[in-house]
C-alpha cells in the first residue's frame, strides 16, 4: 500500500494528499512532525523534506514527481493530459509555478517571527501580482487547462487555500480567480484532503 509522509500544514504535502483522494485508492497518510524529524525521514529523503511517498521498494520525494507517479499508476481519473504536446505544456507550467509562485511560498513558510519582514512582504506582493495577472484566464476557463480539471489545478490549490492565512488579499479584479478557487475547494476529494490544521486556515 502507498504511504505518504506528509506535513499537516505543508502546501507541498497538501498537493499529494489531494491527488490521492482524487484517485480514491487505498493509501495511508503518516503525519510527520517537522520540528522533530526522525532518522527514517532522512533515510528516505536526504533533503529531509516532506512529502515522501513510499510503496514497496519505491521511495519518491518532490510533490510534482510524486503526483505524476500516482497519476500514471492509477490512471482514473487522469490528471495529466493524454497528448504529449499538452502534457509538455503542463510540465512547463508546473515548472513556472515553482519558480514564480512556490519559491515565494517557501519564503513565507520559512519565516521566523519578526525576521526579515521585508523579504516576506515582497514574497506576498509577488504572489499577489502574479495571481491578479492570471485571473482573466478564468473569465473563459473553468479550470487552468480549460474545461478539464488537471494536475495544474492540484498544484496551485494549496496556495489559493492559504491566501488569507498568509495575509495576501487580492483586489476585486481577481474575482474570476476567486470563483475558480471556490470551484476547486468544493470538490469532495479536496475537502477530504484537508488536514485538521488546514481546515482552520480559512473561514
Ligand atoms: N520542492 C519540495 C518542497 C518540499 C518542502 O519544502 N517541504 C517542507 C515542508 S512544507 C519541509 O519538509 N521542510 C522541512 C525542512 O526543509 O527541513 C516539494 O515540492 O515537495
Amino acid at each position: 500500500m502507498m504511504v505518504l509522509y506528509s506535513g499537516e500544514t505543508c502546501p507541498f504535502s497538501h498537493r499529494c494528499r489531494f491527488v490521492l483522494f482524487e484517485k480514491w485508492m487505498d493509501f495511508e497518510i503518516h503525519n510527520v512532525d517537522l520540528k522533530n524529524k526522525t532518522k527514517e525521514i532522512f533515510t528516505m529523503n536526504p533533503h529531509g523534506q516532506v512529502p515522501i511517498l513510499s510503496e514497496r521498494n519505491l521511495i519518491l520525494y518532490e510533490s510534482n514527481i510524486i503526483n505524476e507517479y500516482i497519476d500514471e499508476r492509477f490512471p482514473h481519473p487522469q490528471l495529466m493530459p493524454a497528448d504529449p504536446l499538452t502534457r509538455a505544456r503542463v510540465r512547463l507550467f508546473l515548472y513556472n509555478f515553482e519558480k514564480e509562485l512556490f519559491s515565494q511560498v517557501k519564503i513565507i513558510e520559512n519565516q521566523s517571527i519578526g525576521e526579515n519582514d521585508k523579504k516576506v512582504n515582497e514574497a506576498k506582493e509577488n504572489i499577489r501580482e502574479r495571481l491578479i495577472q492570471m485571473s482573466p484566464i478564468f473569465l473563459k476557463n473553468k479550470f487552468l487547462l480549460g474545461d478539464d480539471f488537471s494536475m495544474l489545478d492540484i498544484a496551485i490549490a494549496p496556495l489559493l487555500w492559504r491566501l488569507e492565512y498568509y495575509g495576501i488579499s487580492l483586489s476585486k479584479n481577481a474575482a474570476p480567480l476567486q470563483k475558480y478557487a471556490e470551484r476547486i475547494f468544493s470538490r469532495s476529494a479536496y475537502i477530504e484532503s484537508l488536514s485538521p490544521a488546514e481546515k482552520l486556515m480559512r473561514r
